[in-house]
């Protein structure tokens, strides 16, 4: 494709619009960005941006003649449905996916991860086995790194991991990854979708344009996909698939590769995150012994059931990343000890009931925060239920709820945009609360 002179229109100036106007202009695309906030940060960017000769739009938007331009890049969190997006797609105006656009830069082949849960955990796991494998790897995508920001070596790396969200993957086109992983899919984001197989379809797109040469590792759970990829399968639930958990064991068709207990990670998720690494790194033919010591050495990102800090006999967990239900589940059921939780956030159109009993069983007690608040609250009725006003009051409540031996667990099951600026926003402001108890209790 011939970029130079293209009139390209991207939407959203945060990470995945700053990288992509970038790479557009650095090709010689007359590019304009459009975000719909207006604050501090954005008028930084923009201003970097104009001066190389960027036009950029920012607030409330007048509409132009949108029939200039030649497509739209869009930012995974902007929902298409919005109207700036409905009057480009009225003037005939294309709008691919910032990971659509960086995916026709890219030069070396692709590993894509998604699912609802465990994709950045699978993604660094992916990296860090293909790395010990002398692999030249880099992790990018929903992972914090837009692709389009790691394109312009690509030429240079063996293969690129990318973290693939739903939202990235709906407007993509000829996206084409040679391996594709789908880890698991429960209920998330369903402010965004109509119904979950919506949100299914969205996931599905990883798939799409995979040819018989390529690899797709999917979760059994899903039953046969008719995909048209080679397919390998996993299941540390007793499914029949070619990665299986037996006995604490992962093996490869009935064959013992690792032993869960001799790794850092935890839990049936983690176990299938792990079965999904071990099945590129075989792909990619690298030995086992260097899987093995890789996973063994790895250490997983912050703010995922992270290990914060133990004060008078209670453990302070930092799981801010569990923005739905399953990842909140899945964090309670990793801890044998009792639970004060700390949950809650902003409204995503979920349903709690599910996970009544378990927070009823295992919690001593649970603080509410943010919008979801009474709803959980509701749902939760069997459980020892508190509301706090701000996220310092919910700490402090949690800590007097708290026994020794007791975990103080942050997973919110809600993503945070109600009260902090994101999920590690939150995880950092809890981490700071528990430094600052452990001062108080040293001094
Ligand atoms: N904006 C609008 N109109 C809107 C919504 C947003 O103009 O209706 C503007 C905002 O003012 C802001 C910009 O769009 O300036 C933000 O764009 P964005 O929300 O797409 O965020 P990015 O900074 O580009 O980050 C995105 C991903 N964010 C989302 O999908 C919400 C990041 O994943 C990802 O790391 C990054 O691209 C690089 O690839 C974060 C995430 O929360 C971690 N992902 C969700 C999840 O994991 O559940 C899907």
């Amino acid at each position: 494709m011939k970029w130079s002179g293209q009139k390209v229109v991207v939407i959203g100036l945060g990470a995945s619009g700053l990288a992509a106007a970038r790479l557009l202009y650095g090709v010689g695309a007359e590019v304009t960005v459009r975000d719909e906030s207006d604050n501090e940060l954005l008028r930084e960017r923009a201003n970097s941006l104009q001066t190389r000769g960027i036009h950029v739009e920012l607030g409330k938007l007048i509409r132009a003649d949108e029939t200039r331009f030649d497509f739209g890049v869009l930012s995974p969190g902007i929902d298409p449905r919005r109207s700036m997006i409905q009057n480009l797609l009225k003037a005939k105006v294309p709008i691919w996916s910032e990971l659509e656009l960086a995916y026709r830069f890219c030069q070396c082949p692709l590993i894509a991860i998604t699912g609802t849960n465990g994709k950045t955990t699978t993604t660094e796991l992916v990296h860090a086995v293909l790395t010990a494998g002398g692999k030249k790897s880099c992790a990018a995508g929903n992972i914090g790194l837009a692709l389009s920001e790691v394109v312009h070596d690509s030429d240079k790396r063996d293969v690129t991991v990318v973290e693939a969200s739903s939202f990235q993957l709906e407007q993509t086109i000829h996206f084409h990854p040679k391996v594709a992983a789908l880890l698991n899919i429960s209920p998330d984001h369903m402010d965004r979708y109509d119904s979950m197989s919506d949100y299914f379809a969205a996931k599905l797109k990883i798939f799409r344009n995979q040819a018989a040469g390529d690899l797709a590792i999917v979760n059994a759970s899903f039953g046969r996909l008719d995909l048209k990829a080679k397919t390998i399968t996993f299941s540390a639930r007793g499914l029949a698939a070619d990665y299986t958990l037996e006995r604490g064991v992962i093996c490869y068709r009935g064959r013992a590769i690792v032993a869960m207990e001799s790794l850092p990670l935890r839990g049936l998720h983690n176990a299938e995150n792990i079965m999904v690494a071990i099945a590129v790194a075989q792909y990619y033919g690298i030995e086992e012994s260097v899987i093995v010591k890789a996973l063994i050495n790895f250490r997983l990102a912050p703010h995922r059931c992270e290990w914060v800090g133990k004060i008078k006999g209670v453990t302070f967990i930092n799981d801010s990343k569990a923005t739905n239900v399953d990842a909140m589940a899945q964090a309670i059921e990793s801890f044998p000890n009792p639970i004060v939780l700390i949950a809650g956030g902003k409204d995503k159109g979920f349903e709690f009931d599910s996970v009544a009993e378990l927070v009823a069983k295992r919690t001593r007690g649970v603080v509410l925060i943010g919008e979801t608040a009474s709803k959980l609250k509701q749902a939760w009725e069997k459980a020892n239920c508190l509301s706090a006003t701000n996220f310092q009051k919910a700490f402090d409540q949690a800590v007097r709820l708290a026994q020794a031996g007791d975990v103080v667990l942050l997973s919110p099951g809600c993503s945070s945009f109600d009260m902090f600026r994101d999920y590690a926003d939150r995880g950092n402001q809890f981490k700071a609360m528990v430094q600052k108890f452990l001062q108080e209790n040293i001094g």
